[in-house]
């Protein structure tokens, strides 16, 4: 008992608690599977385990209005929309114990990550009714880094949309150095114009001065877009099958970031980048909904420097290119820098010690799909935006 407890520990220091806070509907105390069948295999296995339940849930949108969705939670710990950041070390297994405690069939899927064995990371969970065969484990081995997607991909993209997502980041086992910082995937891997970005920053002279990035640090943000149906939350609550062909007639209302919208997103930490300048800070974005979106960032210009599709191929990109809109299709991720440089539209007369425009320095990140910036119906700018903050000048 206490290795499992430490074990937990130690995954969630340094994990970020993003998503929307749910409310839980009939959550069951204790294990509903057989746990003697789950101690044998703890019993052999030595490495770390995650430990993520499945629950039905009421998700409270932006104007209050409350919709039966689903979400991943850490086991004893609220469920939430999206579930936890999962942080992995490159190089380990994990014994992954889902328990499903919907009532609806799922699964636990994560695109691009295979067991020791080498197969899919792929495990289908009975309802909660159906006891012996609503829990299952599996061994995931961390072997690539990088940003993954782990989902339900049942009655694909059904359950996905409906709440199960969230981020599975694999880091290197040692933080790798170039330049003044670190990069978040081995330089073996890494194509030159990856490693040259994170080289330059913090370079004296470069267009980065400043820190380089750091790893482990608060220096990341997740951001999960979604979009809501409110007919298939309702649809799904009385128990009505929602079919993936069925997905053409999706109609959302509703666009979330890490399951907030609008002023909520805006004033939630794990979804708000912040720093001085000077603090470059990796993005990693991920589209869970159904609408395509395009993040449009003011202040400064970002760099993807990763792409991953729904499928789970990784491409790293060999040309980076400073922009400032992205396009995300459903189930994509990409990765990004934000360089925390001094927004150059601020003429250097302007800029402190001279100050008119006096720190701090707020700006918005909004999605360029028009009807993504409303909610219900209408609501506007209670969509798909955030805002970011560079709170002060380079300080060391
Ligand atoms: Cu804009």
């Amino acid at each position: 008992m206490k290795r499992r407890s430490f074990l937990k520990r130690g995954l969630l220091s340094g994990a970020v608690a993003a998503g929307a806070a749910v409310s839980p509907l009939g959550l069951r105390q204790g294990f509903a599977g057989d746990d003697d069948v789950l101690e044998d295999i703890l019993d052999d296995f030595e490495g770390p385990e995650i430990r993520l339940d499945i629950d039905d849930v009421k998700l409270e949108l932006i104007d209050g209005k409350r919709v039966f969705m689903w979400a991943f939670g850490l086991h004893d710990d609220a469920p939430t929309i999206p579930g936890p950041v999962l942080r992995l070390e490159q190089g380990k297994t994990y014994l992954f114990e889902i328990r499903n405690r919907s009532t609806s069939r799922h699964s636990f899927t994560i695109p691009g990550m295979v067991s020791p064995d080498g197969l899919a990371v792929h495990v289908e969970l009975e309802g909660k009714d159906d006891s012996d065969n609503s829990r299952k484990s599996i061994l995931v081995l961390a072997k690539d880094c990088g940003a993954f997607l782990y989902q339900d991909a049942l009655n694909a993209p059904i359950g996905r949309v409906m709440g199960l997502h969230g981020f599975c980041v694999v880091e290197p086992k040692e933080n790798i150095t170039v330049g003044n910082g670190n990069i978040p995937y081995p330089t073996s891997v890494a194509p030159q114009a990856v490693t040259s970005l994170f080289e330059t920053l913090g370079l004296e002279g470069s267009v980065f001065p400043g820190n380089g990035w750091k790893a482990k640090s608060d220096r990341e943000r997740e951001w999960i877009f979604n979009s809501v149906d409110p007919r298939w939350c309702d649809r799904f609550e009385q128990g009505q099958v929602v079919s993936a062909g069925e997905a053409t007639d999706f109609k959302p209302r509703y666009f979330t970031l890490n399951g907030n919208s609008g002023y909520d997103a805006a004033h939630d930490h794990d979804c708000v980048p912040t720093g001085t300048i000077g603090q470059p800070l990796i993005l990693r974005t991920a589209n869970a909904g159904l609408a395509w979106h395009s993040p449009h960032i003011h202040g400064n210009h970002v760099y993807e420097f990763s792409r991953r599709s729904a499928k789970g191929e990784l491409r790293l990109h060999d040309n980076i290119r400073e922009i400032d809109t992205w396009t995300m299709p459903p189930g994509e991720i990409a990765e990004l820098l934000l360089p925390f440089k001094m927004p150059p539209d601020i003429p250097l007369s302007k800029r402190p010690p001279n100050a008119q425009e006096k720190f701090p320095y707020s700006f918005p990140m909004h999605c360029h799909n028009e009807i993504s910036q409303t909610s219900g119906g209408g609501s506007y700018p209670m969509g798909l935006v955030t805002d970011w903050v560079i709170t002060g000048p380079y300080k060391g």
